[in-house]
């Protein structure tokens, strides 16, 4: 039997575990890159395990979430965190140099390499077939340590393109395609690699929209092989020496295979509050809209924004619309100026942001009340926008223009002929804004400089065999991290401040859930399917530890955000029979005893002290994360040992 791309990679990597899918596997990791929103954390981590240097090929921290200095506090964590970068051999890609993940892409990815990343959309190294996984900072700090990142054997999907995409209609309509074929939870525990002739066509960016956007499926990642247009990527980007073939054996076994024809494919909008709620656009005409945001790191290449401007070209926006435009890194940016088709996007109207994640993440450009926004970003969870009232829909850079033009949600096709966009053969290289780290010998020299918002990092209590406590908060369906720790401007840049950030725990879901949670000193969560999906954050999981959550019980859970629990030491436990979940209200008394006997065994009986029913738990871990529960979390695990 013949191996997938990712088994080929994973096979090349791996550390110790069997590849049979559902079993753990750990694997060794060359790459690593941290993001500012969740990399002060990572690195205080690593700070804890006392190394000298990284042990990785490459490292790179990038600062492009908290880019709205509104205070102290984000100049303080980037200073922090270029400081602990120098010091411990990790590359630094400074505020303005662009999102981590167009970066990477365009500067460091490699076929056939591992790489995770402390944000969820690292996938997007897919697009140059790189096995590239998000991950909880911890884990990250890990891998930065030398350490194996351990997983759970995927299965593996192939999703076959046949046909060409006709004009107006993008590697965005794919990603929106996927996921209305597949929904949020799809591909949960699999690794979703993309095939057949429709892919020659696609170039390494649009492939790379849509291994970012693989993360809102739940898989594990998402890769493409590495052929003649990776090697064409790598050679603009003056990297050839860097690509290699990569493509599966033609005997690979996969466990579903999904048929695409991009003949057919229309022009989808996502709907709020879901990147799953996707219709096509034609359906929503006419729906007036308020603003538009194009960049992210799904569509803010080269590509799209030549797009953009082309189609801006001697046009203005339409009064009532705002538009957004943010590049992806400083080397569009730069070509943008350079070719003159800056001046078309900025002659049309619309207001130019700098090369970072922006609106994206709610720092900054927040819509109106109750405005409706159409964005090429990957999320569109409620609140995450900023404005709590918003309704923020996904599209295409083709149809964010239609509808920047018209002031109305517009299927794309309607604005006449594709303007031909013509690729230059060579990328403008300057790496100038990413900083070497000093060498080794001059380490110790160089003083991290902490700013006062960094405070200690809230210690987890060890794991004790009985456990009594109330329900302090029941959830339903598909509960983003954005729900349990949201981001945005006022509260992203208190992530290395544990204890103020807590005020704003479970905040679009109940907002009087810190204060109870307090109140109770220990609580349990409940939560439905998909628990934890999005992003990568382990706030989501440091939080509600630090406000006394000692367990979530729920349907399913998402992949990176089960791993937070278990790095944090809280007990990630799924109803046997999920019709339960109905037998449980919030406030009630619930007693587990004999967890660790119940961690042993992977199954434990609840009692509901206040309803008096049983009700029967799996807790079905790998040894490593029973040791790691027991401990009280990853931190005190690895002091242990
Ligand atoms: C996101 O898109 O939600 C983020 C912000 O990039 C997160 C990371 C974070 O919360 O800092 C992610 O996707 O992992
Ligand atoms: Fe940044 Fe948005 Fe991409 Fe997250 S999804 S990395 S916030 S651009």
């Amino acid at each position: 039997m013949g191996y997938t791309i990712a088994q080929k990679i994973i096979k090349n990597h791996l550390v110790s575990g069997e590849m049979r899918v559902g079993s753990e596997i750990a694997l060794r990791i060359d790459q690593t890159l941290t993001q500012d929103a969740t990399g002060t954390m990572a690195y205080l981590e690593f700070e804890t395990m006392g190394l000298k240097r990284v042990k990785t090929e490459k490292s790179v921290a990038y600062i492009d979430h908290n880019t709205l200095q509104s205070g102290f506090e984000n100049a303080d964590d980037h200073r922090y965190i270029q400081s602990v970068a120098s010091k411990h051999g990790i590359y630094f890609s400074r505020p303005g140099n662009g999102i981590c993940h167009q970066v990477h892409l365009e500067r460091f990815g490699i076929p056939g390499k591992t790489l995770i990343g402390s944000d969820s959309h690292t996938p997007t190294g897919g697009g140059i077939g790189m096995l590239s996984m998000g991950a909880g900072g911890m884990d990250v700090a890990a891998a930065m340590g030398g350490g194996a990142y351990y997983i759970t054997m995927p299965k593996m999907y192939k999703v076959n393109l046949t046909g060409k995409l006709k004009p107006f209609v993008s590697a965005k309509d794919i990603s929106l395609e996927i996921l209305r074929i597949l929904s949020v939870k799809g591909g949960v525990g699999a690794i979703i690699e993309w095939g057949g002739e429709g892919i020659k066509n696609l170039s390494v960016p649009e492939r790379a929209t849509i291994t970012n956007m693989g993360t809102e499926l739940g898989a594990t990642t998402s890769i493409f092989p590495s052929d003649e247009v990776t090697r064409e990527f790598l050679r603009a980007e003056g990297r050839e020496q860097d690509y290699i073939p990569l493509e599966s054996d033609t005997d690979a076994v996969y466990d579903k295979v999904i048929e695409i024809d991009l003949n057919e494919l229309k022009p989808l909008i996502a709907c709020p509050h879901s990147p799953d709620n996707v219709v096509t656009v034609e359906s929503l005409k006419g729906t007036k809209v308020d603003q538009v945001c194009i960049g992210s790191c799904t569509n803010s290449s080269l590509f799209d924004m030549l797009k953009v401007a082309a189609l801006l070209k001697d046009k203005t926006i339409k009064e009532s619309v705002s538009l957004s435009i943010s590049p992806g890194s400083k080397q569009v940016l730069t070509m943008l100026s350079d070719c003159g088709a800056l001046s078309d996007i900025i002659a049309s109207g619309a207001r130019l942001l700098e090369c970072a994640c922006g609106p994206c993440i709610g720092m900054g450009f927040s819509p109106n009340s109750a405005g409706v926004s159409l964005r090429t970003f990957n999320r569109n969870f409620e609140g995450r926008s900023g404005t709590a009232d918003a309704g923020v829909y996904l599209v295409s850079p083709e149809t964010a223009v239609a509808a920047a033009l018209t002031g109305e949600i517009t299927d794309p096709r309607l604005l006449g002929t594709m303007p031909q966009v013509n690729m230059p053969p060579n990328f403008k290289i300057n790496d100038t804004a990413v900083i070497p780290p000093v060498s080794e010998a001059s380490a110790d020299s160089v003083a991290v400089l902490r700013g006062p918002n960094i405070k200690p990092f809230p210690e987890s209590k060890p794991q004790a065999d009985v456990l009594k406590a109330t329900v302090s908060l029941k959830v339903g369906d598909n509960i983003t991290t954005d729900h349990i720790m949201p981001a945005g401007a006022k509260i992203l840049p208190y992530r290395s401040n544990i204890p103020y950030l807590s005020n704003f725990c479970f905040g679009v879901c109940d907002k009087s859930f810190p204060e109870r949670a307090k109140e109770l000193g220990e609580s349990i969560v409940i939560g439905g399917s998909n628990y934890g999906q999005g992003s990568s954050r382990e706030h989501a999981a440091l939080v509600p530890m630090y406000l006394g959550v000692r367990a979530v019980i729920s349907k399913s859970f998402a992949r990176i955000h089960a791993a937070n629990l278990i790095n944090s030491g809280i007990l990630p436990l799924t109803f046997k029979n999920p019709d339960d979940y109905d037998k449980i209200s919030e406030g009630d008394l619930l007693g587990l005893t004999g967890v660790f006997a119940g961690l042993d065994s992977g199954e434990i009986t609840l009692k509901n002290e206040t309803s008096g029913e049983k009700i029967k738990l799996l807790c079905s871990f790998t040894e490593r994360q029973k040791k790691i529960l027991k401990a009280g979390g990853l931190l005190a695990y690895a002091k242990e040992n």
